[in-house]
Formats: structure tokens, sequence, C-alpha cells
């Protein structure tokens, strides 16, 4: 997952002159200067039903570098994550885009936050290519519970903003679909459980 543009960020990092603002140290043995820059890869947190009566992704318009992990933690009471394509909301992008199946989950009796045992994971690939996702309950999709990772800035991707593709779902007519089967991230038992809480 290391394009070019890490490599480029990387050269950037290795050649910056030794700086720190850190307490002056009286010995070192490391000619080099550690990489003090944060890695711009990193996990995004998107909590799936919470917000809009529950009909959100939150956040729903997320820019993450490329290799970065999306991860769709889920609240009550019945979500899931679907790629679309940007014209064609609700329903799934092609035969081998990411579908995370339903992750039903029971609300507490005490009314206190509680979200799947599970999460589902997909990797960022290309920063210029926006990925667009719905989430394809009943008419959740129709009710606007769409996001996008990297919308479109500029270029052949400029305007196609996250509020179009909102606004296309609102106005789509048919039924929300799903792949039929968990495929294109991960599902696996939440790694990060207070990750977005
Ligand atoms: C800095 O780099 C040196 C040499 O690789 C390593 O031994 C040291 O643990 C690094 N320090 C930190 C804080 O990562
Ligand atoms: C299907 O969608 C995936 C995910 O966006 C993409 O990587 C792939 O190239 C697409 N396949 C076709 C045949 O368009
Ligand atoms: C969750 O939603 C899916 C799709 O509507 C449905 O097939 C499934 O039975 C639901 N699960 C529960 C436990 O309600
Ligand atoms: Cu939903």
């Amino acid at each position: 997952m290391l394009n070019l543009n890490h490599l480029l960020l990387l050269a950037t990092v290795a050649t910056l002159p030794f700086s720190t603002t850190a307490a002056p140290t009286t010995t070192t043995t490391n000619p080099t200067p550690n990489l003090t820059h944060p890695s711009p890869v990193t996990t995004h947190t998107v909590i799936a039903g919470r917000g809009g009566g529950g009909l959100r992704f939150d956040p729903d318009n997320i820019v993450a570098a490329a290799g970065s992990v999306i991860e769709f933690h889920f609240l009550p009471a019945n979500h899931s994550v679907v790629e679309a394509a940007f014209d064609a909301p609700c329903v799934p992008k092609n035969d081998t885009s990411f579908d995370s199946g339903f992750f039903p989950v029971a609300a507490s009796a005490d009314g206190a936050a509680v979200q799947s045992g599970e999460v589902f994971q997909f990797v960022v690939g290309d920063e210029e290519r926006p990925v667009w996702f719905y989430c394809a309950q009943g008419r959740h999709c129709m009710g606007g519970m769409v996001g996008v990772v990297n919308q479109g800035f500029g270029g052949a991707e400029g305007g196609k903003t996250l509020g179009r593709f909102r606004d296309a779902a609102k106005g789509f007519v048919g039924v929300s679909a799903s792949q039929g089967a968990v495929q294109g991230g991960w599902r696996g038992e939440n790694p990060n459980p207070l990750a977005g809480f």
C-alpha cells in the first residue's frame, strides 16, 4: 500500500534537517534523526447509526491517505455499509465492491450506548478516487444514510460531492440492495472498542 505519495513524503521527511522541540539531550549515539513526523496512514473510525435520527454515518465525509483503514462501528438497530458508484446510490457498485453485511445490535434496556462486538474495515486505495457508500437497510439510504471517503475536489471528480450524492440517494426509486455476502474488506471482532466514543 506504499504509493508514490508516501515514498515522496518519506523522502522529504528523511532529508529534513534535524530539529526537535524536545528538551536537548546531553548525549546521542544516533547520527540520523528519528522520524518524528506522524504517519498520514491511520485508522479512521466511523460510527454507523449515530446522528440524524440514527440514519447517519458519523463522520460521513472522510479524507484519508492511501493505505489508511476505514473502520465502521455499528450502533442499534441493524445497519450495514456497502460501496456504491457516485451515479448509482443505494445499490452495490459492482460484483467485487465492498459490503459489510448487516450488524443487528439490540438497544440496551437502560439507554446506555451499545455497539456491535464486530467492526468492518476496508483499506483506502487511490486517494484520487472517491469511495461512496451507503447503508442497505430498508429505506436508510433513501433517508440519506450515505457517506464518502475522499470526495471529488478537482479534476474529473470535481463537483462530485457528498451533498449531491445524498440528494441522489434521497431521490432513488427502487429497492436498496446488498451483495449478499461480506466482501471487499474485513469483518471481525472489534479491535478498538472505545474508538469514536
Ligand atoms: C531513534 O532511532 C534509533 C536508531 O534507529 C533507535 O535506536 C531509537 O530507539 C529511536 N528512538 C525512538 C524514540 O524511536
Ligand atoms: C469494482 O469496484 C472496485 C472497488 O471500487 C474496483 O476496485 C474495481 O476496479 C471495480 N471493478 C470493475 C470491473 O469496475
Ligand atoms: C437485519 O437486517 C437484514 C436486512 O434487512 C435482515 O435480513 C435481518 O433479518 C436483520 N436482522 C435482525 C436480527 O433483525
Ligand atoms: Cu442503516
